[in-house]
């Protein structure tokens, strides 16, 4: 048969793909990676998480990533797969990702809105939300970062179903949301960060989006948001502001940063990557490798300062 291509990490690659590259790179080298599927979409398709981190006898203390939770955000994912193969090919050179993956797991969730990243491919490129239907509304989908159960529906979100961050018909309603809430709701006691990437604007968002009060750790959230945008800037010179989600970009409930914190998750961040609007969510691919590049920094000084606290 015909020997398949080898993976573009710096083409916004096709769901199939990506399903493609989860199952081989997987299989590459079981020492490190595992995969498991956390559920399914509303549309059938598997909700695929892969955990990175050396093998060993003990539970570890782990991090959890997600990638694509709005459909047309495909530096997303893009990132998520970078990732990916910088843990596996930098284990064993890089001291400080050897030391992360010999003492932590890292669950990277390559894509959380499969349904809606698959329709921005074949249908409509522009959309964000995922694609479930209830009878008596026309309209398709909810804002799954709407979705989630953070002061749900209270502001900066829709009640309308035709909106584009409609929150549901109630927290939780999307399947995509419920499987990603019960796996870390299971993991609980070892997840201490999450990280969720989205695109753009070049801000590094922490708790809370659902309420203008600061969080309970605010002042640790903020030095760790300023020193991850200082490593990232060091690489190309790319500027981020960091904050809380509230007042740096705008008041929103339901978000999944705001839930896996209150849940007591304290490192709890969402990453919007390039760029600051001139191409917006139409990043074009040679901009693939630089942010991957240098988001790498930035989520490795988290992971190193949440593996030392
Ligand atoms: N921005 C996020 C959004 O869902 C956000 C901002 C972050 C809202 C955290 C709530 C919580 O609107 C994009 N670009 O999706
Ligand atoms: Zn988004």
């Amino acid at each position: 048969g015909a020997s398949p291509r080898a993976h573009s990490y710096t083409k916004y690659n096709t769901w199939n793909d990506i399903q493609s590259w989860i199952a081989s790179i997987s299989s590459s080298n079981p020492s490190l990676i595992s995969k498991q599927v956390i559920g399914n979409t509303y549309e059938g398709r598997p909700m695929i998480v892969l955990k990175l981190g050396k093998k060993t006898s003990s539970t570890k203390p782990a991090i959890f990533m997600d990638c694509g939770i709005h459909a047309r955000e495909w530096i997303s994912p893009a990132f998520c797969q970078w990732f990916v193969k910088e843990a596996l090919s930098t284990y064993g050179s890089d001291s400080q990702m050897t030391s992360l993956l010999n003492q932590m797991d890292v669950f990277v969730l390559p894509v959380f809105n499969v349904d809606g990243y698959d329709f921005t491919h074949k249908s409509n490129r522009m959309w964000r939300k995922t694609r479930s239907r209830k009878s008596g509304s026309s309209c398709i989908g909810a804002d799954p970062n709407r979705n989630f159960n953070a002061g749900w529906c209270t502001i900066g979100a829709s009640s309308n179903p035709c909106s584009d961050t409609f929150c549901g018909y109630s927290p939780e309603s999307e399947i995509e949301v419920k499987n990603v809430a019960d796996f870390i709701r299971r993991n609980k006691s070892i997840i201490k960060s999450y990280i969720t990437i989205h695109s753009y604007s070049q801000l590094l968002l922490f708790p809370y989006s659902y309420t203008y009060e600061l969080a309970a750790h605010h002042s640790e959230l903020m030095k760790v948001a300023e020193g991850a945008s200082a490593a990232l800037r060091s690489l190309y010179g790319t500027r981020y502001t960091s904050g809380p989600g509230a007042t740096t970009i705008y008041p929103a409930a339901g978000g999944s940063d705001d839930w896996a914190y209150d849940l007591g998750v304290k490192y709890s961040y969402t990453f919007e990557l390039r760029d600051t609007g001139r191409y917006g969510f139409l990043l074009p691919e040679s901009q693939i490798k630089p942010t991957c590049e240098e988001t790498m920094l930035a989520v490795k000084y988290i992971a190193a300062y949440v593996q030392k606290n």
